[in-house]
Parts: structure tokens; sequence; C-alpha cells
């Protein structure tokens, strides 16, 4: 059979059980689409199952693995047919990360450098694949090629591209469309709305691309940005920087205390700055701090606990040095939202100031559907200038866009949401890659979290991003 015809009799047969549909539907995305497709309904139907595995492997024949790997769920069956019937060992990607036992983000055997396929059932952004990607990639395999059987053409193909993956697709939707109108299936006012809704919505859950400044102006070096710094934190953190040639910080959101002490000690190294969530920890205790405090000396990191203050200033003033966990005690930075108004800082200031302590604003966020935005984020560059001396710099995930952007360069830009392929998880948040952070959005500080802890060797995992965004800044300083 020709690949026209298999693919034909494959779209028919998907029609025929139902797996595509047509109407008004609502998408994981949000957006509402025509058409609607559930490959979940083939396990159902073995011989198409089978087909759609081979008419996979026939299209990937010039494309050398040692691995497959299904992205989970729907695509994990048709990953194990091409296992079985190429005896190609598969490995499997853990959608949830066990927090006991070994905790391991991928199950099966495998050596790093060997390079693994993935198959996916539908792309759309891609962003499903490049959650497959980024742990494989993690734990030392090579990934080039993923494949797929349905291809929505929203932009899936250049995202993947951009992490230097190929998709190989072996249907197009515009092809299902027309293939479905040839037999009759749709009408011609189906086809139509079809046809508009996919030139609509191209690209519509692409990870927006950051439009490159016309003229590269040389971004200043650590060393001499912390001339500027009217904050003696703020002045060490560049200095810290320049030194370890590490503009790393570890989100170290790891369960337990006792972790966190151990995670330091072994990726003290390689970073800037370690960031914590004490108020995670079940067994913290009143010498935790300077437990962590001797280990940043010797590492030479400074703490920044992720606290996130909002209260008023009257309020914040009482948390940040009381309680149980008496964060000014052992934090170097702390962090405050700016939703109450600039008291917020004046509270802050109040203890942390005479204590040498510095302050990070959370200008933008990460997370998807946030609301620091326009206003917001102009509101939060008045109040630190204010405050200069008790301000150190930003939480903020693009400030090359800002308005008056490059901002004074006393002010640093820590960044969260960085793993080495684009991407998000389930609750929101959303990954860019440490280049990209640094050289294109105009941060400094990339903040890494489960990119590191989750990897199968941490240190390693430190080591690499350390090195990508050392490398995106120099890249930006010459
Ligand atoms: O907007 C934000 C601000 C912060 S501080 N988005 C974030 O993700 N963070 C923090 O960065 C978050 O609390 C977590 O500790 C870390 C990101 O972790 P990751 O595992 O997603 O890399």
């Amino acid at each position: 059979m020709s690949v026209s015809s298999l693919v034909e009799s494959l779209v028919l047969q998907l029609y025929e059980i139902s797996a595509v549909k047509f109407g008004n539907f609502k998408l994981k995305s949000g957006i509402f689409s025509p058409i609607y497709i559930d490959l979940r309904l083939i396990i159902s139907y073995p011989s198409l199952l089978q087909q759609i595995s081979q008419t996979l492997i026939s299209s990937v024949s010039s494309t050398s693995y040692d691995l497959v790997c299904g992205v989970p769920y729907t695509a994990l069956p048709i990953a194990t047919c091409v296992s079985l019937a190429q005896n190609i060992p598969m490995v499997m990607r853990r959608k949830e990360i066990k927090d006991y036992g070994t905790a391991k983000a991928i199950e099966g055997d495998f050596k790093t450098g060997q390079s693994c396929l993935i198959i996916e059932d539908l792309v759309t952004s891609g962003t499903s694949v490049l959650e497959t990607a980024a742990p494989l990639r993690a734990s030392g395999l090579k990934i080039s090629d993923a494949v797929v059987l349905i291809d929505r053409e929203q932009g899936g193909r250049e995202n993947l591209e951009e992490n230097d993956i190929k998709l190989h697709a072996i249907i197009k939707l515009t092809d299902m469309v027309k293939i479905l109108s040839n037999h009759g299936k749709l009408d011609e006012e189906m086809v139509g709305v079809v046809t508009k809704f996919l030139e609509e919505n191209w690209k519509v859950a692409a990870v927006a691309k950051v439009e490159k400044p016309a003229i590269k102006v040389k971004a200043l070096p650590f060393e001499e940005r912390a001339r500027f710094s009217k904050n003696p934190m703020g002045k060490r953190l560049f200095e810290i920087m320049a030194a370890k040639s590490s503009n790393l910080c570890l989100a170290a959101d790891v369960g337990t205390a006792a972790e966190l002490i151990e995670i330091a000690e072994k990726v003290g190294p390689e970073i800037c700055l370690l960031k914590t969530h004490v108020d995670i920890f079940p067994d913290f205790t009143p010498e935790f701090g300077s437990k962590l405090l001797s280990i940043a000396e010797k590492h030479n990191f400074l703490i920044f606990e992720d606290r996130k203050f909002a209260d008023i200033g009257n309020t914040v003033s009482m948390q940040y040095a009381g309680g149980i966990f008496q964060i000014l005690d052992w934090a170097h930075i702390v962090n405050a939202h700016i939703i109450s108004g600039p008291g917020i800082v004046d509270g802050l200031k109040l203890k942390g100031l005479p204590r040498g302590r510095g302050l990070l604003l959370l200008a933008e966020m990460s997370s998807a559907g946030n609301l620091a935005k326009g206003d917001y984020v102009a509101a939060a560059v008045k109040i630190a200038e204010d405050h200069s001396d008790f301000v150190i710099g930003f939480i903020s995930v693009n400030p090359a866009s800002w308005p008056g952007a490059p901002i004074n360069p006393s002010f640093i830009q820590a960044t969260p949401g960085v793993q080495m392929v684009t991407g998000g998880d389930a609750l929101g948040q959303q990954y860019n890659t440490p280049y990209s952070v640094i050289h294109d959005r105009g941060s400094d500080i990339i903040i890494v979290g489960r990119g590191i802890i989750k990897a199968a060797n941490p240190v390693e995992a430190a080591r690499e991003y350390r090195l990508e965004g050392w490398k995106a800044y120099l890249a930006k300083c010459s």
C-alpha cells in the first residue's frame, strides 16, 4: 500500500471508531475547537493499533534509535507495540514522580548517551513531548526525534525544532480534513469552519517567541554592576556570581530539612544562591539556619528564603523576624509581593536593613494566567527605585520587555520557570531555557528547581545548568 493510501485508510478507520469527531469542543488549552480527537480509543481496536505502530515505524526508517519512549498516557500502548515489533527496548517517563523510594523520573534499563525516540499520539503545541524530553535528557539520553500520529499544526513542529527535536508526523490535520471531505464524511460548511479554525489558531498554544532587540547593547559585567549596588547583599551577590562564574540559583524544594542540608552541601560549589521554602519541612529545628549558614559560607553562596511576604508593613515585619522560622537570622535575601503597596518594603526594611539583608520584589511570575503584568510591573520598579538601599532586584520573567528596559543596572533580575527545554508542569508552571531567560529575556539569574532536584544526578545537572546560564551571560556581555 502506498503511503498516501495507508494514511487515507488510517484516517477513515479513526473516523469510523469516533476517535475523530466534529462539532464544538473545549480543548485542554481552554480554546473551543470544531474538531476533537481522542486517540485513547485505539486500544479497543488491536488491528488499528498495530497498523498505526507499523506506520510510525516506517516513517522513521531513516532514523536510528536505541530506545523508544511513549508520552504518557495515550502513546504508551503505541510505544509498547513499536518496541515489540522492532525488538527495541522501551523506557517510561513517570508522570508523577514519587517522593519516596528511588524517586526515579524514568523507568527501565538504559545507559547514558543512548538515543531515544519519543512517540506521541497527537501534537498541538508540542508541550507534552517537551515534558517527556526534559527528564529523558536530564537522565543522559539523547533526544533528536519524535514521531507522532497526528499533527494538529498549531506550532508543535516549530516549538520542537527550537528545542532540537525533529517532528515526524504521519497525518497532518489539514490532510485529515481533506481526506474526510473527499469521502463525503464532512460537508463543505464544516470543512470551512475547521480550516478557518486552524488558520486562526495557528500557534495558539505555542510558547511566545521573544523579540530580539534590533541593536545589540552589550550587558555590563557583574563585577561592574556590583559597584552600583547600594545594598551590601546585592553587592555581594554580584561579586559571588563573578567569582564563581555562576548565575545559578537552586530552588531546593526537597521534602525535608535534612535533605536540603544534604543537597546544599553537594550542589554548593555550583550555585550563587540557594532558595528555600522552609515552611515545607516537617523536621525544621532552630539549628537549621546556623547549619545552612555554615555551608553557605564554606561554598560561598547566599541564602534566599522564598517567603513571598504579602501583608501590610506591620505584619510582615513581625513575620520576618519572629515565629518558629526566625527567617531574619539566617536568610540573606527574602522576597515580597507588592500587592499591599510600598508599606510592605518599609516593614521588612525596618528589620532587614540594620542586619545588612536584601529584598527581591516579585515584579512578574512564571505561572500561567498570573496577574503581575503592565502597570503592576511598573509599580514594582518604582517601589524598588524608591528603596534601592534595601531592594536588590526582582523576581521577573521577561525584564527585557519592560518599559525603559534595561533598567538601573544595580538591580538583579532572578527568573524562575527554567528547564533545559521549554514546556510546563500540570499546575501552571511555565518553563523557558537558560539561554532564552538570560540572553533573550534580559535576566541575570536562573532559578532552577525540579530540573536539578529531580534529575538522576543533581550535582551533574546543576553543573550543566550553571554552564548554560553562564554561557548565555557571557554571550550577552560580548
Ligand atoms: O513566579 C514564580 C516565582 C517563584 S519564586 N514562579 C516560581 O516558580 N517561583 C519559585 O521557583 C517556586 O516557588 C519554586 O520554588 C521555583 C520553581 O521550581 P521548578 O521546580 O518549577 O523549577
